[in-house]
């Protein structure tokens, strides 16, 4: 994003420069934006994220004994921590948690993790709802499965990624962004089914399309961004509960209002419907990138992030700024991506137009007094790997 050197370069530096030696591989993992299928992975839902060409990048090789050390180009000092320290959650807190929680929920399936020196370098925006941590988390994990040669096919990682941050770090999230940075491929987007995680790889060839995803980096600063993220979550479970079914996921958007009219408070009626609503446009996505009509989404992206504002109520003013200037000035469909409260917007443009679209969301912002934007444009790359 830069002009600073190959992130990959940068962690093999970091790891020769901390520890004095070469490191044993290299692991990637890449930042995500979602398509579409907002707060719909923990009712069970259906999510169509993509995942950046921006990633992180683990340098590492294995140290004797239950211990790791951690670099990190962000920090000045190492994280160091043995085995008393990863068995008991949130111990280690900051962004050496993440690596902690992995070692932690890989030990809690009865993995023999080895002990390793780390060095972590990134080019993923941290807190810019870009899933820098399920990078970081995706990066470790494929780094010490290989060092440890454990036994651990792509399916199954999602779930110990997510495990780190539910039960370690001690966030709520669902299983989105660990099954996006781990599972996605280039040139398509991941349809998930997050209640039995089945994938399909979606094409989704916005070149041969002419047209482009801009990302907008709102930097609006994260409004108690994880206290809402857990009401919100909880509201959704209630409200199951209330309807009778194992997750909202098993309302069919046919019986919505009779599904509402059972609902106790306009509040949780709002909840509901979002989330209903939401995961018929992610199917409706889908349908329309498989007919090849990639230009026919927009509607579907503007119209989640109405829902997104209106009945989820996890916008703010500089999101829906981003969003309302994207349209004025021709994008064909724009909503806020990730958990809310702040992050990236995504805005897809025709590709001449991105720049054009650019400029407008800045002036839109000047005047209203915001800090400047970053925006980058994104083709879908590919997933976790180890590098060469
Ligand atoms: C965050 C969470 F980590 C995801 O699990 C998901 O719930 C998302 O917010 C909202 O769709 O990124």
């Amino acid at each position: 994003m830069t002009g600073r050197p190959d992130v990959a370069d940068r962690a093999t530096a970091g790891f020769s420069c901390g520890y004095d030696a070469t490191p044993a591989g290299r692991w990637a993992a890449p930042g995500r934006v979602n398509l579409i299928g907002e707060h719909t992975d923990y009712n069970d839902g259906f999510v169509l994220p993509f995942a950046l060409p921006l990633r992180t990048v683990v340098a590492a090789d294995p140290q004797p004994g239950e211990r790791w050390t951690v670099r990190s180009e962000i920090a000045d000092r190492p994280v160091d921590f043995g085995a008393a320290e990863a068995d008991s959650p949130g111990r280690v807190t900051g962004w050496g948690g993440y690596v902690a929680g992995v070692v932690w929920a890989l030990r809690e399936a009865g993995y023999a993790v080895p002990g390793a020196r780390l060095a972590i370098a990134s080019d993923v925006p941290l807190g810019s709802g870009l899933s820098s941590s399920a990078a970081l988390e995706a990066a470790v994990l494929a780094a010490l499965a290989d060092l440890g040669g454990l036994d651990l096919p792509a399916e199954r990682r999602p779930r110990l990624a997510q495990r780190a941050e539910n039960g370690y770090v001690g966030a709520p999230t669902g299983i989105m962004d660990q099954s996006a940075v781990i599972r996605c491929r280039a040139g398509h987007a991941l349809f998930l089914d997050c209640r039995d995680e089945s994938v399909d790889h979606v094409p989704f060839d916005l070149d041969a399309a002419g047209l482009a995803i801009l990302v907008i980096d709102s930097r609006a600063p994260h409004r108690h961004a994880d206290g809402e993220y857990a009401s919100r979550r909880a509201a959704c479970e209630r409200a199951a509960d209330l309807l009778g079914v194992p997750a909202l996921r098993d309302v069919p958007v046919a019986d919505l209002d009779a599904a509402l009219a059972r609902l106790p408070d306009d509040e949780t009626r709002r909840r509901v419907r979002h989330v209903v609503t939401e995961n018929q446009r992610v199917l409706d996505t889908v349908a329309l990138l498989r007919a090849g009509r990639v230009a026919e989404i927009g509607p579907l992206l503007t119209a989640s992030h109405a829902s997104m504002r209106d009945d989820f109520a996890i916008t703010v003013p500089e999101v829906d700024t981003a969003v309302e200037a994207a349209l004025a000035a021709g994008a064909l469909g724009a909503r806020m991506t990730g958990g809310g409260f702040g992050g990236c917007v995504l805005a897809l443009v025709e590709a001449a137009a991105a720049e054009p679209v650019a400029a407008a969301v800045r002036s839109a912002y000047a005047e209203r007094g915001f800090a400047a934007p970053d925006t980058l444009t994104a083709l879908p790359a590919p997933g976790a790997t180890r590098l060469p």
